[in-house]
């Protein structure tokens, strides 16, 4: 274990004498003993005694009238215990909820298996549970189910014409799910002012998160104690207690949701899916444990996809490249329902990312198509619109003959306009923001590349160097923001801390194991503050039975809220523990310290006694100070003032075949700013992690539908091209350390960023590489075939411009 000395980081914790620094450094991972040895715990591996095995039966259209469901052979089939069909569901439960609805959009009446109509391939119509997968699988090879089809939409904007087949006709007269606008200022008046206009429109491709770990459930029912106990793959297993409670019409105190390890979530695993439902249902009907483990094939149709959209961007500047004006309208793909955490805010909240945009608007069209629903995934929004508003940067810059890293650092919010509200009221807290581009420039030697030219290299090949600057937004506002917006959840976390007799500290919490570090990161901030070692503190996660109620692991918000609930915590537990040791060791509190396994006196370091002691002191309540009571535990609860925003540059740098297309990324730098970092190695893993998935989306990854038969055509892991290790670019990772004033410590969330950049960067450098052809990349995934269309001058009809809907009046002063 390496503990580091650094002064620098954390200095409003106060006295902490000559203790050690462990906010700060790279400690090995709490979790890597058990993951590393194959002793992790996954959904999948629970395996309660007599426990049975569900299959789903999907609808094979993307819009069908489920006109018949005859399950009577599938029930004979030897080894099937038991059937659902639509209307058993329908009897025994609510719709499912949504954890963050859309803003002004209806509810729309989703249950767990397809009522009359089916509005995508692969939602559940019927489930079966048997003693084996295999024989529930065969069972579905039994169901008869009379399918009618319907006309089916799946592009996006074709989704919005008034000819479109209407998804959801009891509810909505189209497939408009809601309009949100927002802005401030006088966006009109600005552009017609400019000097110069540059707008274009941009396709985003639809991905998915695909965790490596499946969506998964275990459901078990003692109708004596009347106790569900739900085993899922969840980000959230506090928010998942409260939606099966609402969907089962249960009581929270009936339901136990359990998250041990989950392998990987990225927004794919927020909120109760159809599934989970079924699996509780089939439970509780058959007094048996009752798993299910989605296949890969189930994932990529069940599970929600990610990111599709089209934004029509326009940026208004004068003749010197400042930014006048900035908007935002766009369409944004939702499939068949309302998914179970809404659909992307962001890209209306940081439309204008790191610059400084007075005059601005947005609007967000939420449409239903005939595709699996679109959820959250990493960056959720952002990835989106950087892609747009760095794409036209630097078309601005080109249009103004303006070098864009200069047109870009004349923009961007500075540290003295800080804390700064943008026209959609997100407030950005602090940073340096110009000097995470300029270390990107000079890192990739930008001056150089300027001077050399743009003549082809040796090898025939044409270099080109692209940017992209960026904000994310990390953690929420605050509970009264999310309550404007109707979200089931707070901005805060809450924690547990109890001392044991071992002379160890548990920590209990809600946030789920997941990949991102939560229990090394949370034992390093109570040792830390606590004044103990970091082996002495255990944490143990995701079970709402041992868990204050909490918010959960996503937004990057975990380390922004929980650090302050953990600082509180174990602040009260220390102060506790002092007073007890001082009565022990006859001294006064302020003379005694928490240093290690011990709490010593100060100025006589032989006078001491064992934390061991000192919590079973206060465990059995013998020999305390008088007036104490026993125990030695303490819950918190923190709600960050506002929310953080992390920033950074990347730059890429790109070496072009102008023949065939076909690129290489040569260099990649990613300079981001997350605050003060709480443990080295997992931030870089982080941030590493996120750059590995924003590439696959921007290079290799869509999920593409065939517009006659509304089929996923590529949905399996031989079709579906996701990078490996092999096929990433190196990345040069730097960091500043701007702590941020509005959370504990300082931190900023760091979970996302890396999804943002990669698009933008790596299109503007092929664009560079090319600018002599006159190439404009404005759609996801960059492949070399979109390069060579490019080349070759093809363009893809535009079709009719997004125009701001008239009645859309901006919100108004909602702040972010
Ligand atoms: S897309 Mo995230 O888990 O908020």
């Amino acid at each position: 274990m390496t503990i580091l000395e650094e002064p620098s980081i954390g200095a409003e914790r106060g006295d902490t004498g000559g203790r050690r620094r462990i906010i700060g450094t790279s400690q090995l991972r709490k979790e890597d003993d058990r993951l590393l040895r194959g002793d992790g715990r996954f959904t999948d591996d629970v395996e309660p005694a007599r426990v049975l095995y569900m299959a789903v039966a999907r609808c094979p259209y993307p819009h069908a009238r489920v006109a018949h469901v005859d399950t009577s052979a599938a029930a004979a089939l030897a080894g099937v215990e038991h059937v659902l069909t639509p209307t058993d569901v329908r009897r025994c439960t609510e719709p499912l909820t949504v954890l963050r609805p859309v803003p002004g959009a209806p509810r729309l009446p989703y249950y767990a298996l397809a009522q009359d109509v089916a509005t995508h391939e692969g939602q559940p119509v019927v489930s079966v549970v048997a003693n084996s997968r295999h024989v529930a699988e065969d069972a579905l090879e039994l169901l008869d189910i009379t399918y009618e089809p319907l006309p089916h939409v799946v592009d996006v904007l074709a989704a919005l014409e008034p000819d479109a087949p209407v998804l959801h006709p009891s509810v909505l007269d189209s497939n408009l799910l809601a309009a949100n606008s927002d802005g401030s200022g006088d966006p009109d008046s600005r552009f017609a002012q400019a000097d110069v206009v540059v707008e274009g429109r941009f396709r985003i491709n639809r991905v998915t998160a695909l965790p490596m770990e499946t969506r998964g459930v275990v459901a078990e029912w003692r109708p004596g104690a009347r106790e569900l106990t739900v085993h899922c793959s969840s980000q959230v297993p506090h928010l998942i207690r409260k939606e099966l409670a609402e969907i089962l019409r249960l009581g929270e105190s009936e339901i136990r949701a359990v998250a041990s390890d989950v392998g990987g979530g990225f927004g794919l695993k927020l909120g109760v899916f159809p599934e989970d439902v079924l699996a509780c249902l089939h439970a509780i009907a058959l007094r048996r444990p009752v798993k299910w483990s989605e296949d890969r094939g189930e994932h990529f149709r069940g599970s929600t996809h990610a990111r599709e959209s089209v934004h029509d961007y326009r940026i208004a500047a004068d003749a010197t490249g400042r930014i006048l004006a900035m908007t935002n309208v766009y369409a944004t793909d939702i499939g068949g329902w309302n998914s179970p955490f809404g659909s992307a805010q962001l890209s209306s909240v940081v439309f204008n990312g790191p610059y400084k945009v007075d005059d601005g608007y947005t609007e967000r069209r939420v449409t239903l198509t005939n595709k699996t629903p679109i959820g959250a995934y990493r960056g959720y929004g952002q990835p989106e619109v950087n892609f747009a508003y760095e794409r036209l940067m630097d078309q601005l810059a080109r249009r103004l003959n303006l070098d864009p890293v200069e047109l870009r650092a004349r923009n961007m919010v500075t540290s003295q306009d800080m804390p700064w509200r943008n026209p959609t009221g997100a407030v950005y807290d602090s940073g340096d923001y110009e000097r995470c581009l300029r270390m990107a420039a000079d890192a990739v030697d930008w001056a150089g590349h300027r001077a050399r030219g743009r003549a082809p290299r040796a090898d025939g090949r044409l270099v080109g160097i692209g940017f992209s600057s960026f904000v994310e937004r990390t953690g929420y506002a605050s509970a009264r923001f999310l309550a404007r917006r109707g979200s089931m959840f707070g901005a805060h976390e809450s924690v547990t801390l109890r001392a044991n007799r071992s002379g160890g500290i548990d920590v209990y919490t809600g946030v789920s194991t997941m990949g991102q570090s939560g229990e090394t990161a949370f034992a390093q901030v109570v040792a830390d503050v606590f004044g103990t070692d970091y082996d002495a503190i255990r944490v143990h996660a995701g079970d709402t039975a041992t868990s204050p109620l909490n918010t959960g692991a996503f937004a990057s918000r975990t380390m922004i809220a929980a650090s302050g609930a953990l600082r509180a915590a174990a602040e009260q537990l220390a102060a506790k523990t002092r007073r007890i040791a001082a009565w022990r060791l006859d001294a006064s509190v302020d003379d005694v310290e928490i240093i290690g396994s011990a709490v010593r006196v100060r100025t006589d370091h032989s006078r001491a006694v064992p934390l061991a002691t000192v919590y079973t002191t206060a465990i059995t309540g013998q020999g305390m100070p008088p007036e104490e009571e026993p125990g030695l535990e303490a819950t918190a609860h923190f709600e960050p003032s506002d929310a953080a925003y992390s920033f950074g540059t990347a730059a890429a740098q790109v070496a072009v075949d102008s023949q065939t297309g076909e690129f290489d990324i040569e260099r990649f730098v990613m300079v981001h700013d997350g605050g003060t970092i709480v443990n080295p190695t997992v931030v870089d893993g982080q941030v590493r992690g996120g750059l590995a998935q924003g590439f696959g989306a921007a290079l290799t990854e869509e999920l593409r539908y065939d517009a006659d038969s509304g089929q996923l055509v590529n949905g399996s892991m031989m079709d579906y091209f996701v990078p490996t290790a092999a096929d990433l670019p190196r990345v040069e990772l730097r960091h500043t350390t701007v702590p941020s004033p509005v959370t504990p410590f300082g931190v900023r969330g760091v979970g996302e960023v890396g999804t943002i950049p990669p698009g933008a960067a790596v299109a503007n450098a092929v664009c560079d590489a090319l600018a002599d052809f006159g190439v404009e990349l404005s759609a996801l995934p960059i492949t070399p075939e979109a390069v060579w269309n490019a080349l070759a001058g093809q363009t893809t009809s535009r079709g009719t411009e997004l125009t701001p809907t008239p009645s859309g009046l901006p919100d108004g002063g909602i702040e972010y």
